[in-house]
């Protein structure tokens, strides 16, 4: 398993500096680590505790979720965005932010639809939370969901509206992959790996987990990840997952460590 620093210590580091949940392969901690392990730049893991106070995170950056990512003594950055453009300027190559306009509005629309507010894994989260604080669940399960979805502004009007986006950005994916594909590329953007690639490869996680040989995931996690929706799983194009498989094999590492 991966070392980890306190918070505390961390904040007084020089250099990269991630904050991650131990034990977790969570989908944005996954995405930062696979954009650095690509660019090879270093860091420091540091420990979140999930679900916790998180008392120092929360003083220094004035939220307490994972990745936060600190370069030197520069304010800490807790969003995908702006963590990507932290990468891209600590190592601008190899580039994973599109130079052309089309190509970057593009890369950044659809990696938002992903990664940001009411986009794929947000709303994924919902429905988490929907099916795992249901009446057959035992009490510390929807206790923990429940907190999840306190945290994560959960609703039942939130639940109900989650299939259906998370369904629509799984067939905008797919059809920009199979227009790609008819095209000769298996990237989302002209012919070349961007952080979009990473952002779906490493999300798509909360759909179908990969298997346990290269990552070793508690079954109560594997049971959160693995999609069970009808709504979602209609919306489940293979191509979406042999993109997935196809970027983890050549650029990303595994087995995961996490
Ligand atoms: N702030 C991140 C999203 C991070 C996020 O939602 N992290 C969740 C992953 S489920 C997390 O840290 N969960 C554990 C916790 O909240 O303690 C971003 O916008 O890029």
């Amino acid at each position: 398993m991966a070392e980890y620093v306190d918070v505390e210590k961390a904040i007084g580091m020089p250099g990269l500096r991630l904050v991650l949940s131990p034990g977790l392969p969570a989908p944005w901690s996954e995405s930062a680590k696979s954009i650095l392990h690509v660019k090879k730049i270093p860091y420091v893991k540091a420990r979140q505790e999930i679900l916790g106070a998180n008392v120092v995170l929360l003083k220094w950056t004035a939220q307490a979720t994972a990745p936060v990512a600190a370069w030197n003594d520069e304010p800490p950055r807790s969003t995908w965005i702006e963590q990507l453009y932290l990468f891209e300027r600590v190592a601008p190559q190899p580039r994973l932010i599109p130079a052309d306009w089309d190509d970057r509005v593009q890369m950044i629309g659809l990696s938002h639809e992903i990664c940001g507010e009411n986009g794929y894994t947000w709303n994924r989260r919902h429905i988490m939370v929907r099916d795992f604080t249901a009446p057959d669940k035992d009490e510390q399960t929807r206790a923990t969901f429940d907190k999840l979805g306190r945290k994560y502004w959960y609703s039942p009007e939130a639940a109900a509206s989650a299939p259906g986006r998370c369904a629509e950005i799984l067939g905008r994916l797919a059809a920009r992959l199979e227009q790609q594909r008819a095209k000769g590329s298996r990237y989302f953007i002209g012919n070349a790996l961007t952080a979009l690639d990473i952002y779906w490869a490493c999300h798509a996680i909360t759909m179908r987990p990969q298997p346990d040989n290269v990552c070793p995931m508690p079954a109560h996690f594997r049971a959160v990840y693995t999609n069970t929706d009808p709504v979602l799983e209609k919306a489940a194009a293979p191509i979406l997952f042999e993109h997935r498989d196809y970027i983890y094999q050549k650029y990303l590492q595994l087995p995961f460590d996490f």
